[in-house]
């Protein structure tokens, strides 16, 4: 076997999200759910496929004032035009005033496949409320995917409704299977007029989300559960919540680190819980069992967010400046969608030339790759968030592992802490490609022994990782000739 500067990574990040959220060799545990069906129902979901979350954009919508159980990281009284978390809004919406706002979005916005109501209270407790939204755009933009979230309270009650109304994507947010672990999460769960704290509402809460989910996957509605990091509370908990919703046939488990600032108001933030390092972060979730697809790729919305994830444009759509009737393109929508379809093609085409390719081969090796998505290399190097770690082998291209980095180019100079930073993310990788690099970075990288390529600008990233694993193998053996 020739020797490749080969880097195990520490565990594969299963981007299930983009690969119909199963795991490759393993069943899924829905009877309804099979690859081929789960890829097309999650191709312009922008949470649930990691692909479509460049292209699709989600538009939440502020329905759901009240909640009836408290988290101790949750204060919906605070609003801030600058913050950006879950709980937050800065309307509260009818569904009439939903459903207008809706119809303005997908008027400017093509993209927009995902109605959600995710707030700011648990969009079950005020079930009419979303149901009706939901009935509404159904018969209005048959294309808009209904999507709602829930602490799961009330969920059990409410599995028929759902999928009587097409509701084919839920998630719940599920910090525990434990209630003396709940207990500290939850200062109470509101069932029948009366407050259950402590580890009785815990137990309450808990039982009812595994319920809920469990019947919900037997009707064959994607489950994704949201899971919330908190430090010395969950953390070591979380491999015994990710058995647990894989036996219940999650599709896919996010967990999202903490938000705990003092200003907000909540109780962590006001008795000093602290939030995970971005570091314990990948810690847990390289420690899971690896039986449920991880998203990754979450950007702790609002509960009134709109559009692409990662940007707001809700500010857009205030009540003050939507239009009285505004009118869908529905032939818009589909001339998007027959771009996006094309350019998924290409990908899948190239996906394909690059297996063929590296047939035979018993190598393997690690390629990091600057992206800024749309699955090709087109990211500056200074410009660069994460690197992208593709591993190539018999198998095809794969992409292995995500290492963040801060931007390297901060204001057109170079940041020369953050490049060897970034130096060391690049642990046991020797080419980088990226769309461009200055000279300096380049240089500094060289002398550290890895090689950053610009040849593949734009080029699909599974071509271009196949090609630099070729001729990597070609150098191994002809240095092995001559040796
Ligand atoms: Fe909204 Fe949630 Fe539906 Fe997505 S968000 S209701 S599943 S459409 Fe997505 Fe935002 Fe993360 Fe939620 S990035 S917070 S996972
Ligand atoms: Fe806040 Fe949601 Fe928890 Fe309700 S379920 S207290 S809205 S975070």
């Amino acid at each position: 076997m020739t020797v490749l500067p080969f880097h195990t990574a520490a565990r594969p990040v299963h981007e299930g999200a983009g690969e119909a959220g199963c795991k490759p060799g393993k069943s899924c545990t829905s009877p309804a759910l099979d690859r081929e069906s789960v890829a097309a129902r999650i191709a312009d979901h922008p949470c649930y496929s990691e692909d479509a979350h460049h292209n699709f954009a989600r538009a939440h919508v502020a329905v759901a004032p009240a909640c009836n159980i408290q988290c101790n990281y949750c204060n919906r009284k605070f609003d801030c035009a600058n913050e950006s978390r879950p709980g937050v809004v800065s309307e509260r919406l009818t569904p009439d005033q939903a459903i207008r706002k809706v119809l303005a979005i997908a008027a400017e916005m093509p993209e927009l496949s995902v109605v959600g109501v995710a707030g700011p209270g648990d969009a079950l407790a005020n079930a009419d409320n979303t149901f009706a939204v939901f009935a509404s755009l159904r018969e209005m933009i048959p294309d808009l995917k209904p999507c709602l979230s829930t602490n799961g309270l009330l969920l059990p009650q409410y599995v028929d409704r759902i999928v009587e109304a097409g509701v084919d994507h839920v998630t719940i947010t599920i910090n525990a299977v434990d209630p003396d672990i709940g207990a500290r999460i939850y200062a109470w769960v509101g069932v029948d007029g009366r407050k259950w704290t402590g580890r009785d509402g815990a137990a309450i809460l808990l039982a009812r989300q595994l319920t809920g989910l469990q019947a919900l996957t037997a009707r064959g509605v994607l489950v994704k559960v949201n899971s919330v990091l908190i430090p010395g509370i969950n953390d070591d908990h979380m491999a015994a919540v990710s058995t647990e919703i894989r036996k219940r046939g999650a599709f896919l488990h996010n967990i999202m680190p903490l938000i705990s600032d003092p200003s907000h108001g909540t109780h962590f933030g006001l008795t000093g819980q602290r939030e995970p390092t971005a570091a314990e972060l990948e810690a847990v979730r390289a420690g899971l069992p690896g039986d449920v697809a991880l998203m990754r790729h979450c950007k702790q919305c609002r509960a009134d967010a709109v559009g692409l994830l990662g940007e707001d444009r809700g500010a857009e759509f205030l009540l003050e400046r939507l239009a009285e009737a505004p009118v869908v393109d529905s032939e818009k929508r589909r001339a998007y969608r027959a771009v996006v379809a094309g350019e998924a093609e290409e990908r899948s085409a190239a996906r394909a030339e690059a297996e063929a390719s590296l047939q035979g081969h018993d190598d393997r090796l690690l390629v990091a790759v600057c992206t800024r998505g749309g699955g090709r290399v087109n990211a500056h190097f200074g410009h660069a968030q994460e690197l992208q770690i593709f591993e190539a082998s018999a198998e095809g291209v794969r992409l292995a592992a995500r290492r963040p980095v801060d931007r390297y180019c901060q204001g057109g100079d170079g940041d020369d802490d953050i490049l060897e930073a970034v130096i060391a993310a690049l642990d046991g990788i020797t080419t980088v490609l990226c769309a461009r690099i200055g000279a300096c970075p380049r240089d500094r990288l060289a002398a550290a022994g890895v090689v950053a390529r610009e040849e593949f600008a734009f080029h699909h990233i599974e071509t271009a990782v196949a090609e630099v694993f070729l001729e990597t193998v070609e150098a191994a053996r002809a240095t092995a000739l001559s040796a």
